[in-house]
């Protein structure tokens, strides 16, 4: 019943995978417009170059706490957005900076939150892992492995009981896949045919264990079979096949036929938090998924070869991502602390 739109991805065979792929336009690799693919790469640049600069100014003493770095998987949120519409809500885990750029969250009010002041997203109180944006549509940045998944059934409910015609698109990682709470939210979601669609982010490793030490069943796109949803394995690091099996599960959904799976076959190269030493896996097991895989450099590579764009034009874009990630990172070190008195304020109080 799955259908399966991509093979799992292993490193060492993409150098053929990608000289198959750069060859020819024939076979079935979706197309995109120019603008189209120059909108999917300045949106994955200022991924990148937003994250590069928190992980800078993380190693600069000016972000504390978690800070979990999405770079090397920025086509799929990229790819997903492209093929949303306005209203649709979106939910992840704490690795969640992409998510919130790509919807349009400013990044001056991210970063201040990554720095705990006062203009951030969540006032300075809430950090990396816990912004949120309603006007976006966008539903956090949740610390607890899973949490989302249920959530965003929820919201997939709330759309279905108001009879709106958006769709909840929730983003979990391979590691999040085997928490019991996934199980309960699918079984609903198809009982009430909810529009949701579930976005497994598999960068085949949870912190240090790789997929196949802790997981039974590592065909993630297989996990609803038993409750009858459908799922598809993509390529995850071109955008081009994360945006068509996107419309795909994004149509299913709206259309009233309930939930669907895609599991996204992608790979982060920064280890699972700003603390992770990443021994788990070889240097080169890292180096060669960045050479060969890596999404920008695809998209750049046929930008230059279909004469998209030439150098000039694209560094003027890479010119005024830097910019706004310049001037984020500058608000983000002058805004003041939050003040003593928010300290009272949104929390929930009880009585005891
Ligand atoms: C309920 C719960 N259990 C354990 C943790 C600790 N923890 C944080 S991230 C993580 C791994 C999750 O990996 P995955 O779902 O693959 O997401 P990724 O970090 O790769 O994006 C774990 C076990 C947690 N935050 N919450
Ligand atoms: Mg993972």
């Amino acid at each position: 019943m799955a259908k399966k739109a991509v093979k799992k991805i292993p490193a060492k065979n993409s150098a053929k995978n990608r000289a198959r792929k750069t060859q020819s336009a024939n076979s079935n690799e979706p197309r995109f417009s120019k603008e189209e693919e120059l909108y999917a790469y300045r949106e994955m640049l200022l991924i990148r170059r937003f994250e590069e600069k928190a992980g800078q100014m993380y190693g600069m003493g000016l972000i504390g706490g978690f800070c979990h770095l999405y770079i090397g998987q920025e086509a799929v949120v990229t790819g997903v957005h492209m093929a949303s519409k306005e209203g649709d809500q979106s939910i992840t885990s704490y690795r969640d900076h992409g998510h919130m750029l790509v919807v349009g969250i400013d990044p001056k009010a991210v970063m201040a939150e990554l720095t705990g002041r006062r203009d951030g997203l969540s006032k300075g109180k809430g950090g990396s892992m816990h912004m949120f944006s309603k006007e976006k549509y966008f539903y956090g940045g949740n610390g607890i492995v899973g949490a989302q998944v249920s959530l965003g059934t929820g919201l997939a409910f709330a759309n279905k009981y108001r009879g709106t015609d958006d769709v909840a698109l929730v983003y979990f990682g391979d590691g999040a896949a085997n928490q019991g709470q996934v199980y309960e939210s699918f079984n609903m979601a198809k009982l009430w045919d909810l529009p949701v669609v579930y976005i497994i982010e598999n960068n085949r490793y949870a912190m240090g264990t790789s997929l196949e030490r802790g997981s039974a069943q590592t065909e993630l796109y297989r996990r609803g079979e038993s409750f009858g949803i459908k799922g598809e394995q993509v390529d995850g690091m071109d955008v081009r096949f994360v945006k068509d099996a996107a419309a795909r599960a994004i149509e299913h959904a709206r259309s009233g036929k309930g939930p669907y799976i895609l599991e996204m076959m992608t790979y982060r190269y920064r280890g699972h938090s700003m603390s992770d030493p990443a021994k788990y896996r070889s240097r080169e097991e890292v180096t060669t998924m960045r050479a060969e895989r890596d999404p920008i450099e695809q998209v750049k590579r046929r930008i230059l070869a279909n004469k998209l764009a030439n150098e000039d034009e694209l560094k003027q874009i890479e010119k005024e991502v830097r910019a706004i990630v310049v001037e984020a990172a500058d608000f983000a070190t002058k805004s003041e602390l939050p003040d003593a008195s928010e300290l009272y304020t949104d929390v929930v109080l009880s009585e005891l």
